[in-house]
């Protein structure tokens, strides 16, 4: 099968790292020829993926995401595992400034030979992902690595958008979050499947152990019975405090998930997501395609702002005739 692979695919199969660097910057791109070279591509390594463990992780700016990743990597490569993470930085067009920020931060893991980080522009997308990101989980996978790791920024939208690419999701809080996450907002504390209190050290340990308390209780009113509750715990990355205890406790939660059934479940909505996601983009993509209908979307766009059409009169026109009825 290796034999028929294209040269690019072979490469990155065969651990080159150069090739996937190429392979993403392909998948990314949104010009028309890349885009299909990239649909080629993904199609060779779909059937090459070993589908490894990812992990989100997610929590306010300034919270040590990216610090615990760099302790964590090299935890993980010490265990003998060969790391990606993908940094998505909402803040940052490609080539953009606050991207090396994030990849100095960290200095150890860049530094090591088999692991892999890569920062990446979220461009439009919202929701703490960018629109390539399960192509790029894809190909990490493919290139061998394991496990993959997606660092995103944000607390609220963000957790919603990472999960729909990965398995599970570690949210990384602050002691004393708990007195600005009020009424309806504690409830994206359910999007994690473990809750971290970073930043346990020092003059701030005592509280971190108090939001732990906070959380806990908050989390067992309110959660359903359906799912376990996540987990909750503190650590310090600074002082290398409980990183351990921390990805232990993310191994146990992804077992977990595997023997209840419940990884299969979400893996098969987000296929079954990204599927209709995808589509629509594409029909979306193939209506403006077309000079007459963008015109024709322009000018009664115009209307139904000026309060002149009704929005569904709208579509009614726009899309009349476009899906011919089938003849049987
Ligand atoms: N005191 C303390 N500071 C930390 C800890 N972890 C990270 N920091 C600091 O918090 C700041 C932001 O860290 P960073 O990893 O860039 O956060 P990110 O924005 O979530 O990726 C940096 O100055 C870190 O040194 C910790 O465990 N304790
Ligand atoms: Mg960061």
């Amino acid at each position: 099968m290796r034999e028929e692979l294209s040269p690019l695919a072979r490469a990155l199969v065969a651990g080159d790292r150069r090739a996937l660097a190429r392979a993403i910057t392909l998948v990314e791109s949104s010009r028309e020829e890349d885009v299909g070279a990239a649909r080629l591509l993904l199609g060779e390594l779909f059937p090459l993926q070993r589908r490894v463990m990812r992990v989100g992780i997610s929590g306010p700016p300034g919270v040590g995401k990216s610090s615990l990743l760099d302790k964590l990597g090299m935890h993980l490569l010490a265990q003998g595992r060969r790391p990606a993470v993908l940094v998505i930085d909402p803040s940052s067009q490609r080539g953009g400034g606050s991207i090396l920020g994030d990849k100095t931060r960290m200095v150890e893991l860049s530094r090591q030979a088999r692991a892999y980080v890569r920062p990446s522009p979220s461009g439009d997308q919202t929701g703490g992902i960018a629109r390539t990101t399960g192509d790029v989980l894809l190909l990490c996978d493919a290139a061998g690595y394991d496990p993959l790791l997606v660092e995103t920024v944000g607390v609220g939208q963000s957790e919603a958008g990472v999960t729909s690419v990965v398995d599970l999701l570690l949210l990384l809080l602050e002691p004393g979050a708990g007195d600005e996450l009020q009424g309806l907002k504690r409830g994206l504390l359910e999007w994690g499947d473990v809750i971290a209190v970073n930043k346990a050290d020092g003059p701030r340990s005592e509280l971190a152990l108090r939001t732990v308390v906070e959380f806990t209780a908050a989390l067992s009113a309110r959660r359903s019975t359906a799912a376990p509750p996540p987990s909750v715990l503190t650590v310090s990355v600074l002082d290398n405090v409980g990183v351990d205890r921390l990805w232990a406790e993310v191994e146990r939660r992804y077992a977990e998930l595997c023997a209840s059934g419940q990884l299969e479940l979400r893996r098969q909505a987000q296929r079954r997501a990204e599927l209709q996601r995808r589509l629509q983009a594409e029909l979306w993509r193939q209506f403006l395609s077309h000079d007459e209908r963008a015109r024709r979307l322009a000018e009664l766009s115009q209307l139904v702002a000026r309060g002149e059409l009704p929005a569904a009169e709208a579509v009614h026109q726009l899309t009349a005739g476009l899906f011919a009825p089938e003849v049987h």
